[in-house]
């Protein structure tokens, strides 16, 4: 097995490498890395050794649909090919072609999400999203005052990347703690959120936490926007595929002999969020609302919509 393709699963399993965008980038990165480092001359077992690699990536985390999208699209076209080195060369563009792609997306995301913030806008985001992120900064470099309110998102805490990462663009921001959410939306203006898999009805499963964030928006009033790439909608959701929710280890939200071993911990780190919660999905082709979300998978992903 190709050894960076087994570290750059660790690395994910592990949230070394995190968030839906960075690993479906990550997945497609190794994907083009196993065709760079393969030696033989097989066509069969580059075949076999391909679906294991592939396969290793995918079992690395479980939600992120992006993942499977980025690794598959590293490999689109393998089918129609009947050479090892054809199928080297063509998984190597691939790859190369989806980062450079879903890097461009951000960037449109955070240039049409800009325009959904106001002037004087109180924001309120969730966990650590690049994409979401990308927009309040984009709005903060046009120079619209805005102040931004990040939750802690326990219990891997990612809301203290957020912080930072927001401090450094120098964006007015305060942290709060997940429990304060429905005390603060009052103050609020609009929520902008990331996404990990959006599925065919337009539902959102995002960090756990979200769909709480969501409901609380919905009683205030408050427009709550996704900010995702196309990449992160689940044609298996189309399929009638369930989207399955992470747990992690307990050692995330206790610490050792914190608590008596007949307690038990859940912890799932994603939930979903209805669609009827969701007052757009911004994406890099445009901004679409949770019913329009079919028709963009129809022509992003055609035919291959229905594939078993
Ligand atoms: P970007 C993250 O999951 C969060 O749920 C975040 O909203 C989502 O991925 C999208 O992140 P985790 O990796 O692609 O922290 O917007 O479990 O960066």
């Amino acid at each position: 097995m190709d050894q960076d393709v087994v570290s750059t699963a660790q690395e994910i399993r592990d949230m070394k490498i995190r968030g839906a965008g960075r690993i479906a980038r990550a997945g497609a990165r190794a994907v083009g890395t196993f065709a760079k480092n393969y030696t033989g001359s097989d066509y069969t077992d580059f075949r076999k050794d391909l679906d294991e690699a592939m396969r290793v990536l995918l079992d690395s985390r479980p939600t992120a649909v992006s993942l499977w999208n980025g690794v598959q699209a590293a490999a689109r076209g393998v089918n129609q090919v009947d050479r090892v080195d054809d199928a080297r060369e063509l998984l190597i563009r691939n790859a190369e072609e989806f980062v450079k792609e879903s890097e461009e997306a951000v960037r449109t995301i955070a240039r049409i999400g800009a325009k959904r913030v106001e002037d004087g806008d109180v924001i309120m985001t969730h966990c650590n999203s690049s994409v979401a992120i990308g927009v309040i900064a984009e709005a903060h470099r046009q120079g619209k005052d805005i102040k931004v309110f990040a939750t802690e998102s326990r219990p891997w805490r990612q809301g203290i990347l957020t912080v930072n990462d927001l401090a450094k663009e120098g964006v007015d921001t305060t942290l709060i703690i997940d429990s304060a959410v429905r005390l603060v939306m009052k103050d609020v203006d609009k929520v902008f959120v990331g996404a990990d898999t959006i599925t065919s009805q337009g539902d959102l499963v995002n960090k756990i936490g979200t769909s709480q964030v969501a409901m609380a928006a919905h009683e205030a009033r408050v427009q709550f926007y996704v900010c995702s790439e196309t990449y992160k909608f689940s044609p298996l959701s189309l399929q009638g595929d369930l989207v399955k929710i992470e747990e992690r280890e307990i050692s995330e939200v206790v610490r050792p002999g914190e608590i008596p071993d007949s307690v038990k911990v859940y912890n799932p780190v994603f939930d979903v969020t209805p669609s009827y919660y969701i007052d757009g999905i911004i994406t890099e082709v445009g901004l679409i609302s949770p019913g329009s979300v079919y028709d963009v998978m129809q022509r992003k992903f055609g035919t291959e919509l229905m594939t078993e």
